[in-house]
């Protein structure tokens, strides 16, 4: 049964990503709801007003209109945060914390005192962090709290595999875990691509390994690279949290790594990671633990170690 009926989505942050998002939703059809807030009112309003003009060429319409707390929060299937301070060249996601803790902290508080009850969907880096500390601001159950984790660093890896081997990404089947961010691993030991296993892959061409290994390092950098070029990413992650909501709105049961609160799988308690998870109404509606090597599990628990130590000082 759904936290809230309907498929508004209230989106805070108007920034280079939350714009990313609702063009993907609005070119997409996936809301026919679309209320849009941030603290720069006018930015914000620009973007609706521009969203709105595409509309007529989009697959089923979308109401995009500047939202409040107080009007919009109650009836909101879906809380989308993109708001906060982004990276610049050369700082970490997880330095991010301090500041990004106070904005993502403020506005949740603003929704839940304003009713809302539906799903929230944290983009806000450090991401893992502040989906953790939105489960903990905002009283809801911890399925109601979903971070967009690894999903982006996946689709990033599926790609970059598939141009090493001439396949499309979907027919790659390779998942980021862990940490949104620098301590991240790929599970290779479970990845498939055109339904063959990279590990088969592997042993019948040893010589491929280094290659692999070189799309991960791609992959792992790849946000610092695009933030130097055009000072933010916003398409991949905009896209990304498009395929996260509908699979939300729509109930689709699909597996996506998002970040989601582990109590016990992968030994890791009471911290949020990217996992893959089976998305729908209720939000998380099952967290999947993939098989992970004796490599992959070390890397992954020093992963959890490196969220703990970013996280333990604010929520003990
Ligand atoms: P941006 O373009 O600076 O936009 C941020 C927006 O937030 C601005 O429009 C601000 O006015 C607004 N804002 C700030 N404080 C508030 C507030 N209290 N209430 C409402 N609005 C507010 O940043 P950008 O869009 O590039 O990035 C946004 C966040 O997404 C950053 O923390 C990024 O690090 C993060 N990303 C997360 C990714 C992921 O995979 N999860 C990927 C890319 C970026």
């Amino acid at each position: 049964m759904a936290p809230t009926a309907g498929n508004r989505i209230l989106l805070v942050g108007a920034g280079d990503v939350g714009a990313a998002y609702a063009y993907a939703l609005v070119n997409q059809g996936i809301t026919h709801d679309l209320a849009i807030i941030d603290l720069n009112e006018t930015k914000a309003r620009g973007e609706v007003e521009d969203l709105n003009h595409g509309v007529v060429w989009a697959p089923s319409p979308t109401n995009v209109r500047f939202g409040s707390y107080e009007a919009d929060s109650a009836g909101a299937a879906l809380l989308v945060i993109t708001a906060g301070a982004a990276q610049k060249p050369g700082e970490t996601r997880l330095e991010l914390v301090d500041k990004n803790l106070k904005i993502t902290g403020g506005i949740i508080k603003n929704c839940i005192d304003n009713g809302f009850k539906g799903i929230i969907l944290m983009a806000t880096n450090p991401v893992d962090v502040l989906s953790y500390a939105a489960w903990k601001t905002s009283g809801l159950p911890s399925n109601q709290v979903v971070g967009s984790g690894t999903t982006l660093d996946s689709a990033r890896f599926r790609y970059l595999l598939g141009q090493l081997y001439d396949v499309a990404p979907m027919s790659v089947h390779a998942t980021v875990v862990g940490e949104h961010g620098d301590s991240e691993l790929p599970a290779l030991s479970s990845a498939t691509i055109a339904g063959v296993p990279i590990a088969d892959e592997l042993a019948r061409h040893p010589e491929r390994r280094l290659e692999i290994e070189e799309a991960f390092y791609v992959t792992v950098t790849s946000a610092q690279r695009i933030i130097k070029a055009k000072g933010s990413t916003s398409f991949g992650i905009g896209m990304a949290l498009a395929r996260i909501s509908r699979a939300i709105l729509e109930d689709q049961h699909v597996a996506l790594p998002v970040s989601t609160l582990l109590s016990g799988e992968y030994g890791q308690q009471d911290v949020y990671m990217g996992t893959p998870a089976v998305l729908g109404r209720g939000g998380v509606e099952r967290v999947v633990q993939i098989p992970l090597s004796e490599d992959e599990q070390k890397r992954f628990s020093d992963s959890g170690a490196a969220l703990h130590a970013v996280q333990d000082p604010y929520f003990q």
